[in-house]
């Protein structure tokens, strides 16, 4: 024990007064940061929060949210970052399965969730932030108090808390693709072999950088984006609490003129129509631009070239391994591939029973490196399927060419067969999507009348259209360019495409609506 910095320690001991956080009029120094880090730690004290707690966080993107993280860390609790757009139900599961005894919550977000607070039996403290004055309110059998407000205690004397690179900091709760949240536990140590892998080979962040996230603190990729990597490398973040929509995206571009963005794909899409359509995108003060969260297509990584003179670095992350392990290189992108792995990160692609399959050959993605979560919280089953003799089972299909370049080519359980062979969702999303009036589109298994399996592409049209017309259009555009099998035999068209709080598509639920 005691042989490894604390969190708090490992972002905070040097206290300078060099921008750590832009928010809104706002910039917060270093210093400033480990002020109201300390404060916050001095309020979780009086609340009564003691090592190994849970504490609940239900914020925007703020500095209240990473004084909050640091402080649980600080004082040997384990922060529970939730994202602040789930619904109530989401939100008390969450909450109730690690059974946190405190939430730091918007005062925005409290009032539509008192009544599942209340039969939390765990929780004993609710605090409050940006409350108009004292408007809090009183929640039955919990302790609520305004943030700003709430009563201090000094720090223990043994703060920051020891503790060792094994001791659990903080959970991530992910649902992947379905099922049930689960929350994976990281450690100490997790946090910093990210920042000397991913962030030290890849982004090679500097203290003059300025970097924004379009994704929020509570994801792992938001996380590292917008606390890791700016803080570890002393340099700065733009926190933006609301929804980053391309004009909002633009205003932050111009206002505060980063120099790396991170977003996920169908962040990129929107951009680039927004930019078609007239708005104006000034990336002049980026160098960098990162995608991850799911594959980006080799047209939009294209595009966005084309239109920017940038590239974007497309990596595989996952809540489980915390953040990168595959990724593209500065001057070496690969458009339609994921990279390479990152130093400190060991991949291999295996077949169904387990053998090393050929180069250029499709297999199952497993991974090994520290920063692995320790397990889900209290999952001891699925803990068991995913993390397997050392490595993590990432439940994605993958190959990789003779250069050593992977190719991510989908998930395993969106992956399936026509006419016996097997048939990849993304490499017909790729073609149809080259249609101008597609606007998003996903593929999944569908059944002929036969009872066949066949492909079926859920398309979300621009504007107004002749479905029959755009069929016709799409299936001359598939023959030039898909082998028959991999053509589509029906087409469905709809309004939205149903995805994740991260932007990923569902294609499970598009199955189930069948
Ligand atoms: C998919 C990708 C193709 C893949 C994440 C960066 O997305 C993140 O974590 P999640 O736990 O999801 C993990 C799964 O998402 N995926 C992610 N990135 C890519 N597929 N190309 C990509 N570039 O199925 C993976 O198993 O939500 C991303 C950093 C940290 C993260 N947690």
């Amino acid at each position: 024990m005691g042989n490894m910095v604390n969190l708090f320690d490992y972002f905070l001991s040097d206290a300078s007064e060099a921008p750590a956080i832009y928010f809104g009029d706002d910039v917060l120094s270093y210093a400033r940061l480990r002020e109201l880090t300390v404060e916050t730690a001095k309020r979780f004290v009086a609340a009564g929060l003691q090592p190994g707690d849970r504490v609940g966080l239900v914020l925007f993107d703020s500095p209240e949210f990473i004084a909050s993280f640091l402080a649980a860390s600080g004082l040997g609790a384990i922060a529970v970052p939730i994202n602040p757009a789930l619904g109530a139900r989401d939100i008390s599961f969450i909450l109730g399965d690690c059974a946190t005894r405190g939430l730091v919550i918007e005062s925005t977000l409290v009032s539509e969730l008192i009544s599942s607070l209340e039969t939390l039996p765990h929780l004993q403290w609710v605090m409050v932030v940006r409350a108009e004055r004292e408007s809090v309110p009183s929640i039955r059998g919990k302790t609520a108090v305004n943030f700003s407000t709430a009563r201090r205690d000094e720090l223990p004397g043994s703060f920051p808390h020891p503790v060792s690179k094994d001791t659990p900091a903080f959970l991530l709760y992910t649902s992947g693709s379905t099922g049930q949240p689960k929350g994976a536990i990281h450690a100490h140590g997790d946090i910093p072999y990210t920042v000397e892998t991913y962030c030290r080979h890849v982004l090679n962040i500097k203290p003059e950088d300025r970097i924004f996230s379009a994704s929020k603190l509570p994801f792992a990729y938001g996380l590292g984006n917008s606390l890791s990597f700016p803080l570890a490398s002393r340099a700065s973040v733009i926190l933006y609490p609301g929804k980053p929509t391309p004009e909002a995206i633009q205003d932050i571009f111009a206002r505060y003129r980063p120099t790396v963005f991170f977003g996920v794909p169908v962040v990129y899409n929107a951009l680039l129509a927004f930019h078609r359509q007239g708005g104006r995108l000034d990336v002049s003060s980026l160098r960098l631009c990162v995608s991850a969260g799911e594959a980006l297509p080799a047209s939009v990584s294209q595009a966005w070239m084309e239109t920017f003179g940038l590239e974007i670095l497309d990596g595989i992350g996952s809540t489980e391994m915390l953040h990168i392990f595959i990724s593209n290189r500065a001057g070496q992108v690969r458009h339609g591939s994921s990279g390479f792995p990152v130093p400190g990160y060991e991949v291999k692609l295996i077949d169904d029973e387990g053998r090393p399959v050929e180069i250029g050959q499709q297999g199952h993605l497993w991974v090994r490196g520290e920063s692995a979560a320790r397990g889900y919280w209290r999952r001891p089953d699925i803990t068991a399927r995913t993390f397997v003799q050392g490595w993590v089972r990432t439940g994605d299909m993958y190959r990789c060419d003779p250069q050593g370049y992977y190719y991510h080519i989908g998930r395993s359980d969106d992956c399936f067969k026509v006419s016996g062979q097997w048939v990849s969702p993304l490499e017909i999303e790729d073609v149809l999507r080259r249609h101008e009036r597609v606007q998003d589109v996903a593929v999944i298994e569908g059944k002929t009348e036969e009872g066949f399996s066949c492909v079926k592409a859920v398309v979300v049209p621009t504007g107004n259209i002749d479905p029959d017309r755009l069929k016709d259009e799409l299936l001359d555009l598939a023959e030039e360019s898909l082998p028959r099998f991999k053509r589509p035999k029906i087409f469905e068209f709809v309004a939205d495409l149903p995805r994740t709080p991260t932007g990923k598509v569902q294609r499970f639920k598009l199955r189930q609506l069948g």
